[in-house]
């Protein structure tokens, strides 16, 4: 197989070592490039193709099911998907609505851009949310803000975003800017993987073009009044750069609703859960107990009490989300015995 092709699209050890014999000799790999509701669009060594997503992917359970990012074995007449490979990374949230199913947002991703812009629409506790998914995943997160050009200011914002975690890179740019590409170059080195996430509006799709240096994706205008995007992406697909690397545009989440992110929030508020340990109580809530060493940072203006709150709440938040889509699953597996013992008992 020519291995160039396939390294430029991301394959690495990792997945090779998960070939048997037989696969190597009689399968191709190739990389999901976008999915769409009955097709997949995948490429490999023979270029790219579609596929369509046969129905037992349909019917398996969400993780199960490729995203893009995958990587999957394809059979010698290239026709139908045998397996998908296991993921390196994966980033995942609780589909919006109603219905509580996890969704599957990308897999096998190496660095998470994190975009926002310098304006109205900044948001920590929003940053902190994509920071746990990048932590949890166990992904390079970066923060990128954009619309430099339009601020007065940039290092404000760019000193907001450093104290969310002292070990995470930050830069401001200006999105259409072709210098952007040297800025991002690091990470869009061949074979690297690179997700964008962040609201409407934020340049996500604009940075994809400026380093595409063509424009392969629609962007829109903002609103004036507080600079909110119109979700301008209405998909996620994977491009590959001319520097080598790989972006996946995708569009803003109104929502992002955390689940199974428990390490990566420790990892994010390291600091909070370190603290923690010198409080005078082994139980203390960092509420109004004596000798909280939280709240004593908090006084001593060495933790943002905001910092906190957030932590809070999205510790809240992702054990509600994990405890409703295990209630789920749950619910799923009794309907599935019933509707066996159904069929029996009529048959019987
Ligand atoms: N001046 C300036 N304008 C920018 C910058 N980045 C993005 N824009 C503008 O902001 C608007 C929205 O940009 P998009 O790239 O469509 O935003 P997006 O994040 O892809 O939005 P969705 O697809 O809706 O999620 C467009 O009019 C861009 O030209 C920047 O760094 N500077
Ligand atoms: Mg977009
Ligand atoms: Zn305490």
């Amino acid at each position: 197989m020519s291995q160039d092709t396939l390294i430029s699209l991301g394959w690495r050890n990792f997945f090779q070592q998960q070939l048997s014999l037989d696969e190597l000799e009689s399968s191709s790999p190739m990389r999901v490039m976008g999915v769409e509701r009955s097709e997949l669009t995948v490429a490999g060594e023979q270029g790219i193709q579609r596929q369509p997503i046969e129905t037992h992917w349909q019917q398996a359970p969400t993780a199960a099911r490729p995203t893009v990012g995958d990587w999957l074995l394809v059979d010698e007449t290239g026709h139908s998907p045998t397996r998908l490979l296991d993921r390196q990374s994966l980033f995942k949230r609780r589909a919006a609505g109603e219905r509580s199913n996890e969704q599957l947002i990308a897999a096998n991703v190496d660095t998470l851009f994190i975009v926002s812009s310098c304006n109205a629409d900044f948001n920590a506790s929003r940053i902190e949310r994509y920071l746990a998914l990048a932590f949890e995943a166990q992904v390079t997160p970066v923060i990128v803000l954009t619309k430099a050009d339009a601020c007065e200011d940039p290092a404000v914002y760019e000193e907001q975003a450093q104290a969310l975690h002292s070990s995470c890179v930050v830069l401001s740019l200006n999105a259409l800017a072709t210098t952007s590409q040297n800025a991002l170059a690091p990470w869009c080195a061949v074979g690297q993987t690179i997700a964008l996430l962040g609201s409407s509006g934020v340049g996500k799709s604009t940075l994809v073009n400026t380093l595409m240096q063509t424009e392969v994706a629609a962007t829109g205008g903002i609103r004036e009044a507080d600079a909110k995007g119109r979700h301008t992406t209405t998909n996620r697909s994977l491009h590959q750069l001319p520097s080598g690397g790989l972006i996946l545009d995708s569009p803003g989440m109104r929502e992002l609703q955390l689940t199974d992110v428990h390490s990566g929030l420790s990892a994010l508020f390291e600091d909070i859960e370190l603290l923690g340990q010198q409080c005078r109580f082994g139980d203390c809530e960092h509420a109004s107990e004596p000798g909280c060493a939280v709240q004593a940072a908090i006084a001593a203006d060495k933790l943002d009490p905001r910092r906190l709150s957030n932590y809070y709440k999205l510790l809240r938040e992702e054990a509600h989300n994990n405890m409703s889509i295990a209630e789920r699953h749950a619910k799923s597996r009794q309907f599935a015995k019933q509707v066996k013992q159904h069929k029996k008992t009529n048959r019987g």
